[in-house]
């Protein structure tokens, strides 16, 4: 039993979260976890791009949704229809057969690719949004019905599996339109609690209205589903697109030759699971998808060989206990795990693609779509002897990052490709490292809007985008960890031994080659100098100006954050009655003790809510990472701006910071709407809980029926984690 809370940190860090000891004992593998085929060959298909004009070798693409021009309330509005439903797609030339996967489809073309529905919408003009609910009843993923069960005896389980609601990440959007938990609905209009459609916008049951109004500045935002319970599933099984909102800045930017072109090339990086032909013999329980499908682990299982020294420890059953946490009830046959990290590399839909550029600078949308891994990416050169390899250590072209998930930097932060992340000592836990430097870290949800300059590269020279993120981050599992002539670790339930130019590798993500042609004329040192003068002249002047606490500019003098009003708040790790691992939200005072007699002072999701900002004010949250694993932060709603992050020391009944408080790197000044949350810190942000403007008095009187109020969301967008039980109702009073 641990001594405190920190101490429960510590050990959860080395046995729990990040555990990379492990005895060599593996004699065949009696539990369920598949790997995905090993023939999948690396870098033969392109990446698929933004509409059919953007069709890779095996005809995949982005679709874009069909937009008309209405009027709505007085305004000139953007309308898109999409239904979600099932779908399937050759992800891959080598796979075994179709991938079978959930999607939005646009309802007029009905164009069924991975990932369709992207919009582009202008500033200004607002969005509305239909989806048409066409899942089928049956789930092509295993669904833990235990999940969000609440203690109120809300049975969440007992509801139909073809729930959906849809979310615009990034969206300053109306509660009602904010697609949260408790907004889903059923092809057949049964919903949540808290579901409403676009007030003056009714549409048929099984179809739900969304208003966006667009009012804010240029950026990559992303809508996904969200239904209660199911998210992770759902959006694991492909419910998401892109959504680029575009403005005027960014168009003078294009148009003065400062930003290469307006849209770029997007890039959804995420990892992916795909069912082998051998499936029954590696998970003889899986019955979803065949061969090619995607797979999901399904089994909370025993796993000798995650607890270090001690051979009868079990994999996230409690690394504090001996024998192994033990729940009031049993576990569920279909089980959620912790966090699920997978082997395969898919971007945009396409598995380990390739790109051709000019040799010019070119513009990149990076997202992390994944449930829960991390990626730390360098640009190298390609490894010429040994295709489809890095030669590690051997920068690539300059990374210039011109923006993040909340549109525009206001300043380009420079990654030039010279910081690995060395490998996590697994006898040292002080060597998982979560505070950098970095390159160019993305936790899920994060995006970086990237030129990458390309001036002066020779036709025919070729780079790996390289990821040397540990997973988890940061403690690291070996297991996690495919790439070319790894060591064999099926025997433990990781990785085989990766054969030059295949899969599984998740290191060598995408390979870039330059082809002939003409650079720039304007030089590299020009162009920079030209666009850091705009940025920051937007970053102070555009209509969401950076106020909050020093403009980006960390010279100005460290903000006394002190004297606003002011939340401590927590992330915990906790287990469950199940005895399941589980990780939650929660404020400084506790909440009773587990069920292994450790203090909690977590909050499951469907507890009230302890946030319940005024409307308009501005709040400084302090949050607390008592877990072993970094946790990206998401707030609906609201843009905040990192202050600062800070070791801490105690427990959060007596804490005190430790050691000296870290700026944001320079690719998290300005605005965020996720943030990561490293262990043993505390990171400090501020926010102004500012509701959209809308135009009809219906819309801004909406309340939710569920809580009265404005009701949003703030969780971790590690996907296993948000609903397990990582997530905290948001109420603007
Ligand atoms: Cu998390």
């Amino acid at each position: 039993m641990p001594n405190n809370r920190r101490d429960f940190l510590k050990k959860a860090a080395v046995a729990g979260a990040g555990m990379v000891l492990y005895p060599a004992l593996g004699k065949g593998r009696a539990w369920a976890f598949a790997q995905s085929p090993t023939s999948l060959r690396k870098f033969v298909t392109s990446v698929p791009g933004l509409g059919p004009s953007a069709k890779n070798e095996i005809g995949q693409y982005i679709p874009l949704a069909t937009k008309r021009s209405i009027n709505f309330a007085g305004k000139a509005t953007d309308l898109y229809s999409v239904a979600v439903g099932k779908f399937s797609e050759q992800m891959h030339p080598d796979l075994p057969g179709k991938t079978e996967f959930f999607g939005y489809t646009d309802l007029l073309t009905f164009d069924q690719k991975y990932l369709a529905g992207a919009i582009v919408a202008k500033r200004g003009t607002p969005t509305l949004l239909t989806v048409t609910n066409l899942m089928p009843e049956r789930h092509i993923l295993p669904v833990d019905p235990t999940i969000m069960a609440g203690p109120n005896g809300l049975m969440v389980g007992d509801l139909p599996t073809n729930r959906i609601a849809t979310h615009l990440h990034g969206g300053a959007t109306p509660w009602f339109s904010d697609g949260t938990p408790f907004q889903w609905f059923t092809p057949l209009g049964k919903h949540g609690s808290s579901f409403m459609n676009v007030p003056g916008f009714p549409v048929l049951p099984g179809t739900a209205s969304y208003y966006y109004p667009n009012d804010q500045s240029a950026r990559l935002v992303w809508y996904h589903d969200h239904a209660i319970g199911i998210t992770r599933l759902n959006a694991y099984a492909g419910v998401a697109s892109a959504y680029i909102i575009v403005d005027d800045f960014e168009t003078g930017l294009v148009s003065s030759g400062l930003l290469p072109d307006l849209v770029g090339i997007p890039l959804v990086i995420q990892d992916k699971g795909f069912v082998p032909r051998n499936i029954l013999r590696q998970d003889p329980t899986w019955r979803w998808g065949g061969p090619g499908s995607l797979w999901y682990p399904h089994d909370y299982e025993v796993n000798d060989f995650r607890s270090g020294p001690n051979p009868k420890g079990r994999w996230d059953w409690g690394p504090t206990v001996d024998p192994p946490a033990q729940g009031t009830k049993p576990l569920p046959r279909v089980c959620a795990i912790p966090e699920a990290f997978f082997d395969t590399i898919v971007i945009n839909g396409g598995v380990y693609p390739k790109v051709s550029v000019p040799p010019r600078r070119m513009r990149f949308r990076l997202l992390n779509g994944s449930q829960a891994r991390f990626y730390h990416l360098n640009l190298y050169a390609e490894d010429q002897a040994n295709a489809g390899e890095a030669r590690v250590g051997t920068p690539g072209p300059v990374m210039y990052q011109v923006g993040t998930e909340g549109g525009f930097l206001p300043a380009v932060a420079i990654h030039g490709n010279q910081t690995p992340i060395p490998l996590v000592n697994p006898a040292d836990e002080a060597s998982a490292n979560p505070d950098g430097p970095f390159n160019l870290l993305l936790a899920p949800a994060e995006r970086a809007d990237v030129i990458i300059d390309f001036n002066g590269v020779s036709a025919g020279s070729s780079f790996i985008l390289y990821n040397d993120a540990p997973a988890p981050f940061p403690g690291g599992d070996s297991r996690n960890d495919y790439f070319t002539g790894c060591a064999d670790q099926t025997s433990i339930g990781g990785a085989p031994s990766t054969a030059l130019g295949h899969g599984p590798n998740t290191r060598t993500l995408l390979k870039i080659v330059v082809t002939a042609g003409s650079g720039d004329t304007v030089s590299t040192p020009s162009w920079l100098g030209q666009l850091n003068v705009q940025l920051k002249t937007n970053f102070l002047t555009g209509n969401q100006p950076g106020l909050l606490f020093n403009n980006g500019d960390p010279s100005v003098p460290a903000f006394p954050f002190t004297e606003v009003a002011n939340r401590m708040l927590t992330l915990n790790e906790d287990f469950d009655e199940f005895g399941r691992l589980i990780q939650t939200m929660g404020t400084l005072d506790q909440n009773g003790v587990n069920n292994q007699g450790i203090p909690t002072w977590g909050l499951p999701y469907l507890a009230a809510s302890t946030e319940n900002p005024k409307a308009g004010s501005t709040e400084v949250w302090q949050i607390m990472n008592l877990t072993g694993d970094t946790h990206p932060i998401h707030f609906h709603l609201v843009n905040v701006q990192l202050i600062q992050r800070q070791a801490f020391s105690g427990d959060p009944g007596h804490w005190s910071f430790a050691g000296q408080p870290m700026p944001p790197d320079p690719n998290e000044v300005g605005w965020k709407d996720t943030v990561r949350v490293n262990p043993g810190e505390i990171a400090t942000v501020i926010m102004q809980f500012n509701l959209p403007n809308l135009p009809t008095a219906a819309m801004r009187n909406a309340v939710s029926p569920r809580t009265g109020g404005k009701e949003y969301v703030w969780h971790c967008h590690i996907l296993e984690h948000e609903e397990h039980d990582m997530m905290r109702p948001l109420v603007v009073e």
